[in-house]
């Protein structure tokens, strides 16, 4: 957790509304390997990192709320519960996307003062949206002693970015940031929702990100069409999902399927058995065999499911060149970072050649992130 984000955020209350807050820590993730798998009610191996959301809140005594983004400084009065208005972009729509779902539930929360502030890049494929919602449902079970579990927490998120957000992502986001262990990635298999925390002693490596900067205006319309691919091919399968597919009904249902789609489908499948076996690699201490399946799947992720871009490639090929262990496109793809497993001794020049032959070939660099594998959700005492 990252305390000086806390301590302003609560600094920053404390002028504000002239009283202690209660403070929560909200991490984003990175997603080891898995990719475009959780909606497929596949396997994940996702960590919660030390760049997340700070916030402070306590129940308003005055009746109303406020809600206020501290480096923006723009704030946002929500109105009675049953006002919550039917459609809103930016920050707030997460925080009323989670008071509808309490709402479905039964849960009238009372209204809060809160101030938030993050370091995480938006649209870097850094889960800041899950983020969000996740600080704000763990806030309200604090302050209101709601007692929610922590997957009750994770459900009313990820419903939240479903429904009112209007985002059809997977679960893998908001379970990471609320189960992330410090040291550990989180091996979460999303039909059972049953999941193992991992040890990664990465003694001599360093997770690092490479941000591009870019998120190309195809995300959000290829992401969904994927997921509505899978989904009809799994019902032409006349299963449930992706993950009930074998390879033999993939190829029995060849003929009748573009070859774009047998494409798709079967590097779910070889990517959930990807995961399997990057856990194993992990298990045993094995980083040129968990190195080879990030490359693999950046792979699968570019040529089979083609949610890569221009600027993913030119940095995974850089870390191929240049000997980094293991290098991939990360999150739903089109943009945002990739994720490099690096030896320690090699980072500074790894991101200094990255940064240079970024900025050479794309006009601006590229922004490097040394991350720590984190605990999720929690409250901090100063
Ligand atoms: C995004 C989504 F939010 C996740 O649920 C997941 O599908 C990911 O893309 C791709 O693996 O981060």
């Amino acid at each position: 957790m990252d305390r000086n984000l806390i301590e302003s955020v609560r600094t920053s209350f404390l002028s504000r509304f002239g009283e202690e807050p209660v403070l929560i820590w909200s991490p984003g993730r990175i997603n080891v390997i898995g990719e475009h798998t959780d909606y497929n009610q596949g396997l994940v191996l996702p960590a919660a990192i030390d760049m997340g959301i700070a916030m402070a809140l306590k129940i308003s005594r005055k009746g109303a709320g406020e809600w206020v983004a501290a480096d923006t400084e723009e704030v946002y009065i929500p109105g009675a519960f049953q006002d919550i208005p039917e459609k809103r972009e930016g920050w707030a729509a997460y925080f009323l996307g989670i008071l509808q779902e309490l709402h479905k539930r039964g849960i009238r929360p009372v209204n809060v003062q809160l101030v938030f502030r993050g370091n995480l890049p938006s649209g870097a494929g850094l889960s800041s949206s899950a983020a969000l919602e996740n600080a704000f449902i763990f806030g309200l079970n604090q302050v209101l002693e709601l007692g929610l579990s922590a997957m009750e927490m994770v459900e009313i998120s990820h419903a939240a970015e479903q429904n009112y957000v209007g985002v059809r992502c997977g679960i893998m986001d908001q379970y990471a940031g609320i189960f992330g262990r410090a040291g550990k990635a989180i091996f979460l298999d999303c039909k059972s929702l049953r999941s193992e925390a991992i040890s990664m002693p990465l003694t001599d490596y360093q997770w690092t990100l490479l941000d591009t900067g870019v998120k190309h205006h195809l995300a959000d319309s290829a992401y969904n069409e994927r997921r509505e691919t899978c989904e009809s091919i799994a019902r032409k399968c006349g299963v449930r999902s992706l993950r009930e597919v074998t390879t033999s009904m993939l190829d029995a249902l060849r003929p009748e399927i573009t070859p774009d789609d047998y494409r798709k489908a079967l590097f779910v499948l070889e990517e959930n058995a990807r995961v399997m076996q990057a856990v194993t690699a992990i298990q045993n201490n094995d980083l040129s065999t968990l190195g080879r399946l990030l490359y693999e799947s950046h792979k699968g992720l570019k040529y089979q499911y083609e949610v890569s871009c221009e600027e993913l490639d030119f940095l995974v090929d850089l870390a191929g060149e240049r000997g980094v262990q293991g290098a991939r496109m990360m999150g739903g793809g089109f943009g945002g970072c990739t994720l490099n497993l690096v030896k320690k001794k090699d980072v500074r020049s790894f991101i200094d050649s990255s940064i240079e032959r970024y900025s050479d070939r794309f006009g601006s660099p590229c922004t490097p992130y040394e991350i720590k594998i984190s605990d999720g959700c929690n409250l901090y005492h100063s």
